[in-house]
């Protein structure tokens, strides 16, 4: 009988962190989490989008370079150097979301660390909810289109040891990302066994709040929506996911949290329930992944690629033909 390979991961979830709070405290919370990531034998530790700063897209800079005091001109730095020592200290590796500035381009980021400190994989978000320019009939901007450009980066998977394991297939996407079962496929068709992912999401749909005669999307349909595309984007796709949240009333914006770990049948294994820092944990077999990619979701057996031109020769959605009864 072959060894099982187990990684033990965790969902660090976030409290708010309001826009006065330094760098330095943020930090601070985070290496905390670790630390109690470590006692219960956490192996890799999952951090939210934009986990070093409050959620700043809800802010209006006129002046875009205004917006640099939220972004990271270098990682490691200064203040963020006690993740990299704490993962050394515990050996354990993390995944960090934060605002990057490379010279003059902007992006919404995440990082995978491993134990050493080294940086394995970086992502840089595709999917960027929201609009470039202030809007006056939201109660909350969204300016991830003003302060971020599109990743480049494409939906990267690397092979890499973790915990005890000699190499795992991890691979990462933001927020809005896991809406999109294309991400999904992407990181699918390069046999991805664990997907990280941050999110910071309101409890309110603001889109919905400014159109006139709106439908209502209720805040447990929000939940519900992230949970669903977290759980089929890991079922069809035959992997685990960890996908954790910032939570409670930031800057006066309320996030739903809920944090999530699912495994590769689309169940949740451990959820968030609180509303400040909180760490949950699962233990994941990775051999788990197989059941899926060898029967239903044997890609190279049962995809018709063929039949999905439409998925990447077209954006938006066209109209049908019509069928006129005779
Ligand atoms: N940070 C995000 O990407 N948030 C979006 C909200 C705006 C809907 C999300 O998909 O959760």
């Amino acid at each position: 009988m072959p060894m099982s390979r187990i990684l033990t991961v965790a969902a660090a979830q976030l409290g708010p962190i309001q826009a006065a709070e330094p760098r330095t405290s943020a930090v601070a919370r985070m290496v905390r989490l670790m630390e109690r990531a470590h006692r219960r034998g956490v192996e890799l530790v999952v951090f939210p989008e934009l986990a070093l700063t409050t959620f700043f897209p809800r802010h209006y800079h006129e002046d875009i370079a205004e917006a640099d005091l939220w972004f990271e001109p270098s990682m490691p730095s200064i203040e963020t150097a006690p993740l990299f020592d704490a993962a050394r200290r515990f050996g354990i590796g993390f995944h960090l979301g934060y605002a990057e500035r490379a010279g003059t381009r902007r992006f919404n980021t995440a990082i995978l660390v491993a134990p050493s400190g080294e940086i394995v994989l970086k992502y840089r978000k595709v999917h960027l909810p929201g609009h470039a320019e202030f809007d006056p009939a939201r109660r909350v901007q969204h300016l991830e289109k003003r302060y971020f450009e599109v990743g480049d980066l494409g939906f990267p998977v690397i092979e890499a040891p973790m915990g005890t394991l000699d190499g795992i297939n991890m691979g990462m996407m933001i927020c809005n990302d896991r809406r999109w079962p294309e991400a999904w496929r992407v990181l699918g068709l390069q046999s991805v066994e664990l997907v990280m992912l941050g999110y910071n999401t309101p409890t309110t749909n603001q889109d919905a709040a400014t159109q006139a005669g709106a439908a209502f999307e209720a805040p447990h349909l929000r939940v519900f929506h992230s949970h669903l595309s977290v759980q089929a984007g890991a079922y069809q796709n035959a992997t685990f996911a960890v996908a954790t949240a910032k939570t409670g009333i930031e800057d006066g914006c309320e996030l739903f949290g809920h944090s999530i770990i699912v495994n590769p049948q689309g169940e949740i294994v451990a959820q968030a329930t609180g509303r400040g820092d909180e760490l949950i944990t699962a233990d994941c077999d990775l051999d788990q992944c197989r059941l899926g990619r060898t029967s239903i979701f044997d890609f190279a057996r049962h995809r018709r690629p063929e039949a999905y031109e439409r998925i990447i020769d077209q954006v938006g959605a066209i109209s049908p033909p019509r069928f006129i009864p005779r």
